[in-house]
Order: C-alpha cells, then structure tokens, then sequence
C-alpha cells in the first residue's frame, strides 16, 4: 500500500455572503439553460474543448479514488455509422416488443422513436464505460468501490462542463448497450453507462416543453 501523503488545502476559495449567493444563482442561471437536444448540426467541434471537458469530468470524486471510468470519444463517421446500426437495432426490439405500456406513456412527451439519426450526424459520441476492476501493477486484480456513484459523478460534471462550453448534449443509454464493447473494443470489465452525444443544436432544432419540479416538491428541510 502506498503510504498516506497529506498537502495543505490549497484551492478552496471562500467569498463573501454576497459573492456566495450571486455565484450559487449564476451557476443556476447557466444550468437552467441546458436541455437535452436530438437534432444536432454535422458541425465539428475543436477537439481541445472536447478535451478540456474530459479533464474537469477526471477530476470527479470517486470511490476509493479509483477513478473507475473510461471515455471514449468518437468522431470518426464510420465508428458513428457501426454505432447507430447497432443502436437501432436495439432500439427496434424495444419500441415494437419490450417495452411495456406504462414505460412507453412515461416516454410520449419526449417524442423518442427506434431511429436514432443523431448517432450520426452529431460530431462527437462520447461513450462513457464503468469499470469494476482494473488490474494493479503487479497484476493483481483491484475491485473498484461505489463504481456507478463515482462514474455518474463524473458524467455529470462533463455534461455540466460541455454546457458551460457552449455545446448541446444528450443523455443517450439504449436499454442493451453490451454492443458497444465489441464495436469499441473494451475489455468486459468495462461495462457501458452511456452514450453522451456532443455538438451544436440543429438550425431546426426543438425541444419538448417540459417542467421541472419546484424545490419544494424535491427536498425536505430538517
Ligand atoms: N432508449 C430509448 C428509450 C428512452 C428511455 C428513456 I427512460 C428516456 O428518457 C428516453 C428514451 C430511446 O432513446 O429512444
């Protein structure tokens, strides 16, 4: 075991009262404006934002600090095309057989459907894997802790930071995604969590009109 090191803390920074509350309703502000977009231009984006976006998701917190994620980021056309193929097929079986009646209500404002187009037309596809173990330098297996925890930490705050960046996101998970291990070659321990698709929102571009609860209907005060 490595041994433990401890740095003085560093990088907090605390403000004022008031510079608390103006940063807390600007960061709301900004996030507030993020929605999930399906229709995206064939625009390219500068692989160094793209890049700078995975750095902050690699500073997530994680169990044990394992760190137990892994990105892969596609913006070859082909890859995309394998991808989409894949996905739809998926896709298919899911929307004519296996989804039930009360998942398929929860879904109709969302106006989803087996296509997936975006898949390709979309510059980047990031498709985000969980590891549950890695294997330590002397070859040991090393179990990974709160793995799902960790790696949807991380997702959040890459989906935050692409947002910040000036890019449309979207959360894309079809219901089998074991075909993303063979079309990008991961090894089994990495199992898929999502496809987070990146880019700039289609000139046509519409977004269902949802609500979002208020906080008093999601928190309780103690
Ligand atoms: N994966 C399918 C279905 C789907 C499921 C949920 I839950 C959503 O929030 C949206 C879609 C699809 O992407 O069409």
């Amino acid at each position: 075991m490595a041994e433990e090191s401890f740095v003085a803390l560093s990088t907090f920074r605390r403000y004022s009262a008031v510079e608390m509350q103006k940063r807390a309703s600007e960061h709301y502000d900004e996030m507030s404006r993020r929605r999930t977009v399906r229709d995206f231009s064939s625009e390219e984006i500068d692989p160094s934002v793209i890049e700078t976006c995975l750095r902050t998701a690699g500073r997530a917190p994680s169990g044990a600090n394992q760190q137990p994620w892994k990105f892969v980021v596609i913006t070859d056309s082909s890859v995309k095309r394998k991808i989409r193929e894949a996905a739809e097929e998926v896709e298919l079986q899911f929307y004519t057989r296996e989804a039930t009646r009360t998942w398929r209500d929860a879904l109709k404002s969302l106006g989803t459907g087996p296509k997936k187009e975006f898949l390709d037309t979309a510059p980047c596809l990031i498709v985000i894997f969980a590891a549950n173990f890695s294997y330590a330098s002397n070859g040991d297996r090393l179990k990974h802790y709160y793995v799902r925890e960790s790696v949807g930490i991380a997702t959040g705050m890459l989906i935050t930071a692409l947002h910040k960046a000036g890019l449309a996101t979207l959360t894309y998970t079809p219901v089998n995604m074991t075909f993303l291990n063979d079309v990008l070659s991961r090894p089994s321990s990495e199992k898929p969590f999502m496809i987070l698709v990146a880019g700039f929102p289609a000139d046509t571009a519409r977004v269902p009109d949802l609500q979002k609860k208020e906080l008093k209907d999601f928190t309780v005060f103690i």
